[in-house]
């Protein structure tokens, strides 16, 4: 008896609506087949929609078919549940010894966000190197010796979020004990960790005789005593007025360049070789063959302390002599094509960039 009343009066809402019902909206951007009103306060469904319907009014919660969207309309006020505190930083890194600005936002139960003011969020710094968040959310980083992870916590109303930052080692000379001693502080971590004295630069630790400023210049493991950098001078058969200079290794990066002198005085140093050849080709292997044959003027060639190529103004005694180079996986042969001093010495400077 009962049902059978609730039936009567949806046929007669029904009967009542039907003649409301209008014919599909369109625009010049979209169309929407209208909804079978099923009843005021029910669901009103079409193929791309559901609606479901206040009695009075037809709103309510409203989906649409993917890409899906809610809507709640026809409410005074709209009552939403909070999940959760999102924090943010665009980008989500921060040099070492900046700022980045934090940002917070509620998300909603309908996946809706609503931006929470920062100075209403309660900041603190949960883990890695920031000094500290101040009440404007702005996070401050400390000094780091490689790129390294942080989190920043906020918490608003009951809600704790958390947002993850790196700090990027943008300084690489300025960390604790290794600041500012000239070998970055990530290569003294890797190969002694943080706080060891034997990382400072003058130090010897493995006993080969290259300290540590050296091995790091040179590309060498300081902890090794057989990575070492090794220079030999040999005489080229056949040819009397030629040396050669042989050194390993050549590591990537690193630009090499033979220097000889007459004598040990510090003003007569000069280049082997000017403008190419080993002086200028940074390092990398496989840049073996002649390339190097020294593009400098050609002037020397005659006797002994050939004033060649000028290169390095110094013009002194003895200036630069051509020469030639050639590598062999990580040896570098340079030859002095004009050895003709009745002494001569010489030296690799190793540059690092
Ligand atoms: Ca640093
Ligand atoms: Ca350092
Ligand atoms: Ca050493």
């Amino acid at each position: 008896m009962k049902t059978k009343s609730i039936v009567l009066f949806a046929s007669a809402l029904g009967a009542l609506v039907a003649p409301l019902r209008a014919t599909p909206r369109t625009s010049a951007n979209y169309t929407i087949a209208t909804d079978v009103a099923d009843a005021g306060g029910k669901r009103a469904s079409s193929a791309n929609y559901t609606n479901d319907g206040s009695a009075g009014r037809a709103v309510g919660i409203s989906t649409a078919a993917p890409p899906a969207e809610t809507a709640k309309a026809g409410y005074i006020g709209q009552l939403t549940e909070v999940t959760a505190l999102q924090l943010a930083a665009t980008p989500a890194t921060v040099n070492e010894t900046a700022t980045r600005q934090l940002s917070g936002a509620q998300l909603l139960d309908d996946l809706t966000t609503s931006a929470v003011p920062a100075t209403s969020i309660s900041w603190s710094v949960q883990s890695g190197p920031l000094t500290g968040i101040d009440a404007n959310g702005l996070a401050t980083a400390a000094t780091v010796y490689q790129n390294t992870a942080a989190t920043a916590q906020g918490v608003y109303l009951g809600n704790t979020g958390t947002l993850g930052l790196t700090v990027l080692d943008s300084i690489p000379d300025n960390f604790g004990n290794y600041a500012g001693d000239g070998i970055e502080d990530a290569w003294q971590f890797q190969y002694f960790g943080l706080n060891n004295p034997l990382a400072a630069p003058l130090l010897d630790p493995d006993g080969d005789n290259q300290n540590n400023l050296f091995e790091y210049a040179a590309g060498l493991v300081p902890t090794n005593p057989l990575s070492r950098f090794l220079v030999t001078i040999a005489a080229v058969p056949g040819q009397p007025t030629q040396r050669q200079v042989v050194f390993s290794p050549v590591v990537a990066g690193r630009s090499y360049t033979v220097i000889s002198s007459p004598d040990l005085s510090a003003a007569s140093w000069t280049p082997l070789t000017s403008s190419s050849g080993s002086s200028g080709s940074s390092g990398s292997s496989g840049s073996s063959g002649s390339s190097g044959s020294s593009g400098s003027s050609g002037s020397s060639g005659s006797s002994g302390s050939s004033g060649s190529s000028g290169s390095s103004g110094s013009s002194g005694s003895s200036g630069s002599s051509v020469s030639t180079y050639s590598d062999n996986g990580s040896q570098r042969t340079v030859t002095d094509t004009s050895a003709t001093a009745t002494k001569k010495f010489y030296k690799v400077e190793i540059t690092k960039p």
